[in-house]
Order: structure tokens, then sequence, then C-alpha cells
């Protein structure tokens, strides 16, 4: 099976809220593979690059003031399609705007308070698990369900 990651946070909202052990649940749930995980204060120079498409645009200073507001959860979790998979899981950038169900559309209300990031391509959750995670940090092992989630 082609093996895909994708990079997974918990913004600092969701960690004040009491939110990361209902988050990693459903991706464990749901049946993808934790590779890797911890907790970060981020700086400046991090979330410049890890929002470099978002650094020219007028709202990047209250974005960065949120995202270094408190540690932020960062997790690497594999399995089948889960890039796509995992922005359906978290819903749209407005929770106002995600179904019920999805992560936001059950804990949250606005656009700056959306308590979670998600890889939007394959592309860049490589990029931003790299960005994130020591080489070290992120690991390879074998699922014991590896055989009854997969055929
Ligand atoms: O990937 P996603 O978090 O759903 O949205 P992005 O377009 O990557 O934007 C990152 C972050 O910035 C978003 O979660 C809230 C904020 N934001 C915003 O408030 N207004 C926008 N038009 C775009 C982004
Ligand atoms: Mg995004």
């Amino acid at each position: 099976m082609a093996m895909e990651r994708s990079y997974i946070m918990i913004k600092p909202d969701g960690v004040q809220r009491g939110l990361v052990g209902k988050i990693i649940t459903r991706f464990e749930e749901r049946g993808y593979k934790l590779a890797g995980l911890k907790l970060k204060q981020a700086d400046e120079a991090l979330l410049k690059k890890h929002y470099k498409d978002l650094v020219d645009k007028p709202f990047f200073p209250k974005l960065l003031a949120y995202m270094i507001s408190g540690p932020v959860v960062c997790m690497a979790w594999e399995g089948k399609d889960v890039v796509a998979m995992g922005r359906k899981m978290l819903g749209e950038t407005n929770p106002l705007a995600s179904a019920p169900g999805t992560i936001r559309g059950d804990f949250c209300l606005e656009v700056w308070r959306n308590i979670c990031h998600g890889s939007d391509s394959v592309e860049n959750a490589d990029k931003e698990i790299a960005l994130w995670f020591g080489e070290a940090e992120v690991v390879d092992h074998e699922s014991a369900m590896q055989d009854w989630i997969y055929e």
C-alpha cells in the first residue's frame, strides 16, 4: 500500500480547550496510524515558513498572533488517503460552514478559533512534516491493527 502522511496540528485554542484527546481519538478510531506527536511553542520564523502562501495577506499578522498565542500539538498521521480524508474530517476553514460530525463542525464556531490545521496536498504534507518534525521524530512502525483495517 502506498504510504501517505498528513500534518495535522491542534492550534493553541484547541490545546487550551482540552480538545487534544478528542481530536487524536478521531484519527485513531478512523484507522489512521500515528507517526509523530509533540507539543510545541511555535515562533514567527517557523510560522512564516508554514504559512508561506499567506505571508503577504493582510490578515497574516492576526494569523501569526493567533498561532503563537500558546503551544500547538504537532501530529503526523499515516494511512490510506489521509491527506484528503484529514481535510474532510477537519471540516471547512469556517467552522459555521462545517458539517456536524466534522471536528470544526462539532467543536468550534469562528474562523479565528478553528482549533486545527490539516495539510491540503500530499506535497504540502511532506513539506510540513519535514518543517515541524526532526527526522528522528517521525517513526516508521507496524500497527498491530494493520490487517484488520486494510484487506
Ligand atoms: O487550510 P485552512 O486552515 O482551512 O485555511 P488556510 O487558507 O490555510 O488559512 C489558514 C488560516 O488562516 C485559517 O485556518 C484561518 C485563517 N484564514 C482566515 O481567517 N481567512 C481567510 N480568508 C483565510 C485564512
Ligand atoms: Mg491551509
